[in-house]
């Protein structure tokens, strides 16, 4: 993770203000002192900031949606900074508990190698939107166990902690107690065949195991019975009061729907909550095996476990009563965040930091949809890159959107428009015509300011509407301050449209120059104020501006800084227009509606017999899982015995029209790649008989096509794999191997 520099040298070291460096200096202190009440919102009594964001579950891609939470806790902190106010941000992965064990079962891996593997896709993720955290962790460091066995021993000294019996679902055959997801059966409302453990995707209805019909354990099938086992939860009525209390004095800090919420839970009184699963995958409970502890008691500890994984004075930032602890998450977070975290943290009765301020967002909607990443549909962490939409960009659009009252939507629609108009055509198009102008008609040098009152008029006018941008990120208000950002910066394109710098020129240089003065002080402090949002463009413009190697901050607001005889930079265009076509495309991949033409599907050989009317083909009996069995007609009796090809798991074209070659029915047709008469068939060995196998996210055909249709389709072989377009063949399982050079037929 990238960090950031401290941002205290400033001006000092810069020399680049070339004139009257003495002069900004004491301005820069000056400026302090203007502020300090400001300051004093987020600094007194605190000494230092925390800020997080919830912690992604490890194994989920997240989404731009989820990206919300995480970029706001960034763009508040890089603000923090900007401030010089001392800060860490601290994200993670969520590593524990049931999710992460499914889906290690599902693609094979033990649950630490399917974390190792997810988290390195999520770090780089944050690392592409420019997320600067202090500290990126995970919940299953060494530090995380260490302070949740001591947060748990310290709840258990205090008697907070019961033991209690459960009856649970215990599978006899796998020896063990099956946790939600690892049951299944048939909804007792709707009567769906597959619902799972905890709910019927079918009829959304949430569910408890023991109600399932016809339950059965997802790893062996087996039917699970009922066993008792013994628990433990944490005793929340009697940590009711301290909680009541603590909460009453901080929660005009939090946002409504914070309140709302925790006001809610309070009032139906806290019951006993059980802080143990039975799995493998997690913090082994001392002296219960078989136990580890449910992934909510660990996770939200594992923001200090992060934080001690990677900074020796974690102390000092948790446990200390001038620390200010700001937290970012997600409606859907909110009771563990406000109940569940501060009540085992109060019931160790050591000082630790609790939260003050709480960020919580609504939901970001996809296209009036949902984001759904095995239908593709919207655009995921992972393909945000693919785009080609830059991550400043994305930051703008997710900030611009943010959904702070009510869950917001995203489209392709309005993106387009807000770059177009927002990005491009009004803040790109400021700092390009002004820096273009100084350097056609100044030969970029600003060498004369004499202000006239409209100039002061105007001049104060920014200065205040710079103000209420601080004022709204004093309050976490991120979206209404990047709004008034970018008002500004209308405002400066009307500046720039009345004073018609263009006319000036000739008649009134001194007064041009002085215009253009004035706008290069405001793209210098829009600068800084979008730099939170959009940390690269904010960067790009400083190098436009000649100031590169400078690191201004907040202080440097005011339109001050900036003295005659300033020799600017070369302007650059900061955003591309996105253009209709493109949307166009944008919108098919990311709807989950692109289509390939071809039906791919992993079989596994069963029975090879020879054709009896042609030497070189064999009659393969195939597998399809669920799909049943089929029989193809193959040639490839010249490249491989019976011995090699049974058992193989090849790909069929699964809806090609069935065809009879020499008296015998082929049902479709298996791939394989052929270079200089070399034939390889094409193998999905990890796969299992029935896997749908995909180009890139596209749907698969379900139609019949004939044998020219198929033809028509271009796939070859490119570094071992096979691609269509460029897209590797994959099944939701592996990528496809072939051991055969570049640009092989597939056929
Ligand atoms: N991983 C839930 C979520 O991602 C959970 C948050 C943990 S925060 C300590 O929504
Ligand atoms: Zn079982």
């Amino acid at each position: 993770m990238k960090k950031v520099k401290q941002n205290n040298s400033g001006i000092k070291k810069s020399g680049i203000i070339q004139k009257d460096s003495q002069k900004t200096l004491t301005r820069k202190k000056s400026m302090n002192q203007k502020i300090s009440h400001k300051q004093s919102l987020v600094s007194k009594p605190f000494k230092r900031v925390i800020v997080t964001s919830a912690l992604p579950y490890v194994n989920n891609i997240v989404h731009l949606g989820n990206l919300v939470c995480i970029i706001s806790a960034d763009v508040y902190t890089r603000y923090l900074r900007l401030r010089d106010i001392p800060v860490i941000s601290i994200l993670g992965t969520d590593e524990h508990g049931t999710t992460s064990e499914v889906k290690a079962y599902e693609e094979g891996l033990t649950p630490a190698k399917l974390c190792d593997k997810y988290y390195a896709i999520q770090k780089d993720i944050y690392d592409w939107f420019e997320c600067a955290f202090d500290c990126f962790g995970r919940t299953s460091s060494l530090a995380n166990k260490e302070i949740t066995l001591h947060i748990f021993n310290e709840l258990l000294k205090h008697e907070y902690i019961k033991p209690q019996e459960l009856e649970q679902f215990y599978c006899n055959t796998c020896k063990r107690f099956l946790a939600d997801r690892f049951i299944g059966g048939h909804c007792p409302h709707c009567n769906y065949t597959e619902a799972k453990g905890d709910q019927c995707e079918c009829c959304g209805k949430l569910l408890e195991a023991t109600e399932l019909l016809h339950p059965q354990c997802k790893v062996c099938s087996a039917t699970p019975v009922l066993k008792k086992s013994t628990h433990l939860f944490i005793d929340l009525p009697r940590l009711e009061k301290p909680l009541w209390q603590w909460i009453n004095s901080v929660k005009n800090k939090w946002s409504t729907n914070a309140r709302t919420m925790t006001d809610a839970w309070l009032k139906d009184g806290l019951r006993p909550r059980c802080i143990t699963r039975d799995l493998l995958w997690g913090i082994p409970v001392p002296g219960y095996e078989g136990k580890v502890f449910y992934s909510w008691f660990d996770a939200p500890i594992g923001y200090i476990g992060i934080t001690k994984a990677s900074r020796g004075d974690w102390k000092l930032w948790w446990q200390s009563s001038d620390t200010r602890l700001v937290q970012f998450m997600g409606k859907d977070n909110i009771p563990f965040h406000t109940i569940l975290f501060p009540s085992f943290l109060l019931g160790t009765k050591e000082p630790w930091t609790l939260v003050n301020d709480l960020s919580v967002n609504e939901f970001l909607n996809y296209q009036g949809g949902q984001f759904s990443k095995s239908r593709h549909i919207g655009v995921f962490g992972d393909n945000a890159k693919e785009t080609g939409i830059s991550a400043d960009v994305w930051r703008y659009y997710l900030m611009i959107n943010r959904p702070q009252q009510t869950d917001s939507d995203f489209s392709w629609d309005d993106l387009q428009s807000k770059i177009n108009s927002e990005l491009v055509g009004n803040f790109g198009n400021l700092v390009n015509r002004t820096l273009t102008f100084v350097n056609r008609y100044f030969n970029g040098i600003i060498d004369k300011i004499k202000l006239e009152p409209q100039d002061q008029a105007f001049i104060a006018k920014v200065c205040a509407r710079e103000h209420i941008v601080g004022d709204l990120l004093e309050q976490i208000d991120l979206k209404e301050a990047l709004k008034e950002i970018m008002g500004i910066s209308r405002l400066a394109n009307q500046y720039f449209q009345e004073q018609e710098p263009w006319k000036l020129m000739n008649t009134h240089p001194v007064r041009a120059s002085s215009v253009l003065g004035v706008l290069v002080n405001i793209i210098k402090d829009l600068s800084i104020m979008i730099e939170p949002y959009m940390p690269s463009a904010a960067d790009k413009i400083r190098h436009q501006l000649g100031m590169g190697h400078l690191e201004l901050s907040w202080n440097h607001l005011g339109l001050k800084d900036l003295p005659q005889g300033y020799h600017i930079g070369t302007p650059q265009i900061l955003f591309a227009k996105l253009e209709d076509a493109y949307v166009k495309d944008l919108k098919v991949t990311y709807g989950g509606e692109r289509e390939f033409g071809l039906n791919l599907a992993v079989a596994k050989i069963t029975k090879i017999l020879d054709h009896p009317n042609a030497d070189k083909l064999y009659v393969l009996e195939i597998e399809l899982g669920a799909k049943g069995n089929r029989q193809l007609v193959a040639g490839l009796k010249k490249h491989y015995s019976k011995k090699d090809l049974l058992g193989k798991h090849i790909i069929i074209v699964a809806n090609l029209a069935h065809t009879t070659i020499r008296g015998i029915e082929s049902q479709g047709m298996l791939l394989a790649a052929e270079k200089d008469g070399d034939v390889k068939v094409l193998e999905a060995p990890n796969s299992d008989p029935g896997d749908e196998v995909r180009v890139s996210n596209w749907k698969n055909n379900t139609k019949q096509i004939t044998y020219e249709e198929f033809v028509s389709i271009m796939l070859t072989t490119k570094g071992n794999k096979v691609v269509h377009q460029d897209h590797v063949l994959h099944t939701h399982k592996e990528e496809i191997h072939i051991d055969i050079p570049d640009a092989a037929k597939i056929k």
